[in-house]
């Protein structure tokens, strides 16, 4: 007997879910019954389609590790009872959430699609009802009895991409998001053109199980011409800090300042890992190719290769939550975990 595909609809917030304050203007969040009043297409589309509201939904920028946890474990509870699964989010912060889940959900087979709107759902214009209507059939979308997509992806306006690969590129303009350094992994256009050579599928048979620990020590230090010793030791010498994220310029360059070489040094020689990520958005950090990123190499500093902020920021939070030796973080800093970097 033909079973009618099923999709679990996580709502957390953001845009999706807002309508203008009547007094401020400001934009607030509805309550989810008017959400699914708006929405009645969700009932034409075939396919059996259960939500669970995160009340109260938050903007995006209120995101903080607990809610991944929240969505990994939702994911895990009732993940042999759909095909696949929508989290609506905020744009804001959606590609930290995809990388943190694309980490959280080991051995994921099944698809888990982001998506969310620049406009209202209430609003004339809005983008809301493609960017759902279309998430929720990739989320449903199988090929002999397997998903297509069994990855943590973003779907905004007409593409899909991999989640840990993405990064808001715009704040105006419907096509929000990007991935600069991986092929798209589908295009809506009239049919959904899956790209399947850019799909990442299982490697093993084995259960979807969680990995939900984090550690939140992590800082960022991004350089500009001009930074001074007092500003980078504020931030190397932070309570607690574990690792930090250097924002280098081009291929992974930084000044040949002796200070800022004895900073990175001694932060090394303190345990605290410190990862090379270019402030470009397109390429990968080449450690070495320059003389002015030699000195990062001996003072210990490991490459990011063409990783986003975002899955450093989250690969480095699970890392240090689920490993205590610092070389072991270190060594699966620099291998691809789930598709999130190209090793070079
Ligand atoms: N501030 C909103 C959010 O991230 C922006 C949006 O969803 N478009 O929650």
């Amino acid at each position: 007997m033909f079973e009618k595909a099923s999709v679990l609809l996580i709502f957390t917030g953001g845009t999706i879910s807002m309508s203008e304050d009547a007094n401020t203007g400001a934009l607030r969040p509805i309550d989810f019954e008017r959400l699914k009043e708006l929405m009645p297409e969700l009932k034409k589309t075939g396919i059996l389609i259960d939500t669970i509201p995160f009340v109260p939904f938050i903007d995006s920028s209120d995101v903080h590790p607990p809610l991944w946890e929240r969505m990994a474990v939702t994911i895990k509870e009732n993940y042999d009872k759909y095909d696949g699964f929508v989290i609506l989010h905020g744009t804001d912060t959606m590609a930290y959430s995809a990388s943190a889940l694309s980490f959280m959900l080991a051995n994921l087979s099944k698809p888990v699609v982001f998506t969310g709107a620049q406009l209202p759902i209430g609003m004339m214009r809005s983008d809301a009802k493609e960017n759902l209507l279309t998430s929720i059939e990739i989320a449903a979308a199988k090929e002999n009895g397997r998903a297509i997509v069994p990855e943590v992806c973003i779907f905004f306006e007409d593409t899909l991409f991999r989640g840990n690969r993405t990064t808001k590129k715009n704040a105006e303009h419907f096509n929000a998001f990007n991935s600069y350094n991986y092929p798209i992994l589908a295009k809506a256009g009239v049919h959904i053109k899956y790209f399947r050579s850019a799909i990442r599928y299982p490697q093993s048979d084995e259960k979807l199980h969680l990995r939900t620990k984090i550690d939140q020590n992590v800082a960022i230090l991004k350089l500009f011409p001009g930074i001074t010793e007092d500003m980078v030791s504020a931030i190397l010498n932070i309570p607690n800090l574990k690792a930090v994220i250097l924002e280098t310029f081009g291929t992974g360059n930084a000044p040949r300042r002796i200070w800022f070489y004895n900073a990175l040094k001694a932060a090394n020689e303190r345990g605290i890992i410190v990862v090379n990520k270019t402030q470009c958005s397109i390429g990968s950090v080449e450690m070495g190719r320059y003389e002015t990123s030699l000195n990062l190499v001996n003072a210990g500093v490991i490459s990011g290769y063409d990783i986003t902020t975002e899955a450093l920021v989250t690969k480095l939070m699970y890392l240090l939550g689920e490993y205590r030796a610092v070389d072991e973080v270190k060594e699966l800093l620099s291998r691809d975990i789930c598709g999130e970097m190209t090793v070079s």
